[in-house]
Parts: C-alpha cells; structure tokens; sequence
C-alpha cells in the first residue's frame, strides 16, 4: 500500500491544467489546438475512478481522458523517454525546450507525482487514507493510467527519440528491465511506418559517480535492447556518459572522484 489520494486532488488537476495552457512555457499543445476546459478534463478523469475499485481497472478506464487530453496532438518530436533517471532526464529536457517527455504533455502533467484511488460505498468516492500498490488478481489495474500514458507517448512519437537509461543500477536491476514501462508500454509502441514514423533510438547510458558501473553501451540488456530495436527496423546508437549529461550531474555530485577533470577544466579559464 502507498498513501491515499492526494487532499485537494480536483483542485490541484484543474490549477495544474489552467497553469498549463495559461502561464507555462515549454512544449505546448500544437499551433491551432484551441484552449481545453479544464473542469471537463478533471471530470473525464474522476468519472474514470471515483466510486470505483482499484482492481476493476483497466487499460481502457482512462480512455476518454486521454482522447480528451491529447487527442489533438498527431506527432511529438524529440521525445524522451527514461527508466530509473527521472531528475536527470527532466533536467536535460528542460520542460520540453530540449526535449519533450510525458511529463510535458498535459494528461500526465495534470496528475504527476499525485496519488490517487477511487472506494466503492463511500460517500467521497476516494480512499484517501492508504491506495493499493499492486492488484494481484488484476496487473492491468497497476497499469490502467501510466500504463495507458507511456502507450499513448510512445505512440505519438516521431523521428528521432531518445532514451535515457540509468547504468549503475543496484541490486541487481538491469538498464533495461524487464518489467519497465519502457520496455512494456513504450518501445512496442513506437510508429514503425508512415509519415510520423519513427526513424532512429538514440540511447544515453548514465553512470553515476562514485558508483559502480553495470552495463555500457553494447554489454548484458543493453545489448538485448539493441537488438529489439533493429529487429523493429529503427536506427541505433548508444552512448556511454554524454559530456552534457555528465556536466548535469556533476552538478549534484561535485566532489566525486569523476567530476574531478570537470571541476578543472571549468576553472581554466
Ligand atoms: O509497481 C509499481 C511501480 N514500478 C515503478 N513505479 C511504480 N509505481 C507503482 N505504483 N507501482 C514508478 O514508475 C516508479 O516509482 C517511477 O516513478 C515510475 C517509473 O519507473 P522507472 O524509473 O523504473 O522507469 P520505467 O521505464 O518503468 O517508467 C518510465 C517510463 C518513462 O519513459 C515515462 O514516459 O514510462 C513513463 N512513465 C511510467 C510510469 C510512471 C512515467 C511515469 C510517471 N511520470 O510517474
């Protein structure tokens, strides 16, 4: 179990939204798109879950919130997608400026880092003490909104896309899991003909300072992911520790031994 559903869920969607469209500037909804109604949006959304049982939920249950939320959008360019290196992939896309992750697009950015699940025989219609983490009779359930998010990306995406993947994983996790949604919901997903297809993967392996290095570029799931991707007729790279995602992350981690060549070089001149 996690926590419950966030106080101030409805407000928070529908400021999140207006904030969005009004005040943001970054990715923004596609020249032409006229402004959405946010009170509609939030309502596409609870009517998805509230008074409903988590494990009832499906890969479907969101659908019309997503139509309505993005189903103007046709094509997203640059799109980044990342598995275990949220803050630094958020980081480098910079609100979409650099490159465009789901975050950036409104149906995710109205309800990110938000918990929230839907009870049955309740007068509020949301459990807002503890929500499950898992169904176990149901997976699709675990899957219904991010599950349904990452498909409904990944299927817009076009051209060149990104990947940023975490290669100092611990205990045991590999960069390219089995069981992520970028591998589950996102590669299988990627438009392999037409016009928006996509052309070439590009990935960007991290490895964190001070820690231990797992994988590089053309080694154990890396290798598997390379494969996948050729297999499904897209380009491939792969680089290990791209000078301007190192120069991220060094910010945060300045003493570590790695950062070292960083520090001087940046004081030479
Ligand atoms: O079993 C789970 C679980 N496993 C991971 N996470 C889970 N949350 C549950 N409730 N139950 C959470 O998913 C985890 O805390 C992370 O916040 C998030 C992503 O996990 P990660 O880093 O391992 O990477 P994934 O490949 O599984 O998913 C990231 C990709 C990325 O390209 C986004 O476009 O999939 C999209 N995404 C998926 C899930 C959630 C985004 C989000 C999000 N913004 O919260």
């Amino acid at each position: 179990k996690t926590n419950g559903t966030t106080c101030g869920l409805r407000e928070i969607m529908i400021g999140r939204c207006s904030h969005y469209q009004y005040i943001k500037n970054g990715f923004v909804q596609p020249n032409g798109s006229r402004a959405k109604n946010c009170t509609e949006l939030y309502e596409a959304f609870e009517s998805a879950v509230r008074y409903k049982s988590y494990c009832n939920m499906n890969m479907s249950t969101y659908g019309r919130y997503f139509e309505l939320a993005l189903g103007d959008l046709h094509v997203i360019n640059r799109a980044m997608f990342w598995s275990g290196t949220y803050a630094i992939a958020h980081t480098y896309g910079s609100n979409g400026r650099n490159y465009v992750t789901l975050e950036d697009t409104l149906a995710a950015a109205m309800v990110n880092g938000l918990t929230w699940c839907g009870k049955e025989n309740d007068t509020e219609g949301f459990d807002f003490v503890s929500c499950p983490y898992r169904c176990k009779d149901n997976q699709w359930a675990d899957y219904a909104f991010w599950g349904l998010a990452s498909k409904t990306f990944a299927q817009l995406a076009a051209g060149e896309v990104y990947v940023v993947l975490n290669g100092s994983q611990a205990n045991g996790k590999s960069a390219f899991r089995n069981d992520s949604y970028f591998r589950s919901f996102e590669l299988p997903n990627l438009r392999q003909n037409g016009t928006y297809r996509v052309t070439k993967v590009n990935i960007l392996v991290l490895h964190s300072p001070d820690a231990e290095v797992v994988e590089r570029c053309g080694q154990k799931s890396l290798l598997e992911l390379e494969r996948l991707v050729q297999n499904k007729g897209f380009d491939y790279a792969c680089e290990d520790d791209p000078e301007e995602l190192i120069l991220i992350m060094c910010s945060e981690h300045w003493h570590a031994r790695e950062c070292q060549v960083a520090r001087q070089v940046l004081r030479q001149t």
